[in-house]
């Protein structure tokens, strides 16, 4: 393995093992991620060569546009994550998953939640670990294209609760389009995209005790890597004239299998078609095999 140029310090990795993220780290200049986020618009637009045939409005319009939008193709690869994320699940590593992440003014905040198998909206697992692995989840690289802060919707976490699942993902939950903007839970403005996640608590009567909760406050340009396991949630977008928009990469070994069995996934209203999918290896071999690797972009763009 070539030496890697940015893999954490051992008091990094430490706090991370410690807590379940680490962050704000310095990723990109913030005028540089501005100037790209300026530049990208068109691309986001623009759904010609998208993996998925979805209406702009569904939340999953935003899924994996590292498929086809260059500055994300190789986002996904940026050394300075790869190199952190070898640190924690080893050598081999396939991006599975990106996200973006906006919330507009007056949104609501993502409300509390953990992900293991990622089961939790459509019902099927979408990563499984092998054999008896009882750790899952995935490495979540959250990434800032514009300033985040407590009042536009940052990310809050809950320390150390990365290795306990409040949740069962095997539960039902229902989605209901009307439910977006229109919960609130201890006085804030905050859903699941649709769902209530509260529906999925192993114990009915679970409060997640927020007077641990820190808030994650970020520049443009700023990462902060998690377990999906941790207790995650974000605050609403309470002004009336700033956009937050985040785009994650989420991670894996090259031992898990991802959507395994199936070749759509039906979430949030809509239904992907995977023929289009491919995981990404983005450090190391696929000694494995579990999973169709891609290694260019839906435009030929390589990955690497
Ligand atoms: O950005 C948000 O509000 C939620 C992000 C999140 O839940 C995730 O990246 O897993
Ligand atoms: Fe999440």
């Amino acid at each position: 393995m070539s030496e890697r140029k940015f893999k954490f310090t051992p008091e990094q990795l430490a706090f991370f093992r410690e807590n379940g993220y680490i962050g704000p780290l310095d990723l990109y200049e913030a005028e540089f991620i501005k100037e790209k986020y300026r530049d990208i618009r068109a691309d986001i637009f623009d759904r010609a060569n998208c993996a998925y045939n979805l209406p702009h409005n569904s939340l999953l319009a935003g899924y994996d546009r590292h498929l086809d939008i260059e500055f994300f193709t190789k986002h996904i690869s940026q050394p300075r994550i790869v190199d952190k994320v070898q640190d924690i699940l080893g050598p081999d590593l396939l991006c599975w998953r990106s996200e973006m992440f906006p919330k507009y003014p007056g949104d609501e905040g993502t409300d509390w939640h953990q992900a293991d198998t990622f089961a939790h909206a459509s019902g099927a697992p979408q990563i499984v670990w092998p054999g008896s692995s009882d750790f899952g989840g995935a490495i979540t690289v959250w990434t800032a294209l514009t300033d985040v802060t407590e009042a536009n919707g940052c990310l809050r976490f809950i320390p150390g609760t990365h290795e306990e699942m409040f949740y069962d993902e095997t539960k039902d939950m229902k989605y209901s389009p009307e439910m977006v903007n229109n919960l609130q839970k201890n006085g804030i403005k905050r859903g699941f995209f649709g769902y209530d996640y509260r529906n999925l608590q192993k114990d009915p009567n679970f409060v997640p005790d927020e007077s641990k909760a820190v808030s994650i406050e970020m520049k443009a340009g700023q990462c902060v890597i998690f377990w999906s396991t941790l207790m995650h949630a974000s605050y609403p977008n309470s002004t009336t004239d700033q956009t937050r928009l985040a785009v994650t990469a989420r991670y894996v070994p090259t031992s898990c299998q991802v959507y395994p069995g199936t070749d759509t996934v039906e979430e949030y209203g809509s239904i992907l078609s995977l023929d289009k999918y491919g995981v990404v290896l983005v450090a190391g071999e696929d000694n494995f095999k579990h999973n169709k690797v891609i290694t260019e972009n839906l435009r030929g763009v390589p990955f690497k």
